[in-house]
């Protein structure tokens, strides 16, 4: 762990021997289950120790953290101040990873919390690498307060050869296609876990209710296809979507919000889109 820090040190733009990455939760937006009385899940990333994030007593109670970006993440300092009710983190489990779901979260559990000191700062490695992820979050499986006072985050950007970016303009999918392929690489195609948050995060600021990605049907074959060939390996349709069209002239696209799953609608629909850049 230590020789990979160095490393990434000595990549950086500083060559000091004992920097640490920086603490990426300062970009990010929280949550929480539930919020008790003004505490609410922003004091957790608000630089101040006295001040911070509870929830009410709760089944389960979470925080999350939405980091805005994709991040290699090293490690998760946590920092708790004594208070009324016992604010030692034990049992709590911290995980990290693409999705947004708490229960039945396909995030990597890096650390079920033991021994927590209060008053000073516990660090928690996921692996003995980086794991990389969107969000984090702290849980427990039981029912009571969840309270953090403060929170860090030390990772570095995780970064793509292939960016997506966003397009405002609305086009019907053949045109999408055409301008993604006359600007640019191609029309965006989603072949894993990592490309589907990129694409959610280009989604963000889009102006539609779903956007245009590469995916065609084909009448003929019956099968859906990435036009750049890329493997169906990875799935993300919203139910029933994915099954035989009745009509033949459909693409995919995915939706702006919620879930951002992918749905079939006919070619002629004018949306946003993504092209790889
Ligand atoms: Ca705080």
């Amino acid at each position: 762990m230590q020789w990979i820090l160095f490393s990434v040190c000595l990549t950086g733009a500083t060559l000091l021997a004992n920097c640490t990455p920086e603490n990426v939760a300062t970009n990010g937006t929280t949550s929480q289950s539930s919020i008790y009385e003004i505490h609410v899940s922003s004091r957790a990333i608000d630089g101040d120790k006295t001040l911070c994030a509870h929830t009410r007593c709760d089944e389960n109670p979470w925080w999350m953290i939405d980091l805005l970006g994709i991040y290699n993440i090293f490690n998760i300092s946590i920092y708790n101040k004594v208070g009324d009710t016992d604010t030692r983190l034990n049992k709590a489990e911290i995980r990290v990873g693409y999705s947004r779901e708490i229960n039945h979260s396909t995030n990597t559990k890096c650390a079920t919390i033991d021994n927590f000191t209060l008053k000073e700062w516990q660090s928690y490695q996921c692996d003995d690498k980086p794991v990389a992820g969107r969000y984090v979050s702290v849980q427990y499986q039981e029912t009571k307060n969840l309270i953090l006072c403060e929170v860090k985050i030390h990772g570095t950007k995780k970064e793509s050869p292939n960016k997506l970016m966003l397009y405002n303009m609305t086009k019907t999918w053949e045109d999408a296609l055409d301008y993604c392929r006359e600007n640019h690489k191609d029309i965006a195609s989603i072949p894993d876990r990592e490309t589907q948050t990129r694409a959610e995060l280009a989604a963000m600021e889009a102006g539609t209710h779903s956007v245009w990605l590469g995916l065609r049907y084909t009448c003929v074959l019956e099968f859906w296809f990435w036009v750049d060939n890329e493997n169906l390996e990875f799935s993300h349709w919203a139910p029933g979507n994915d099954t035989t069209p009745a009509d033949c002239d459909m693409s995919g696209a995915m939706e702006t919000s919620g879930g951002h799953r992918w749905v079939r609608l006919p070619d002629d629909t004018k949306l946003n889109f993504i092209c790889v850049v």
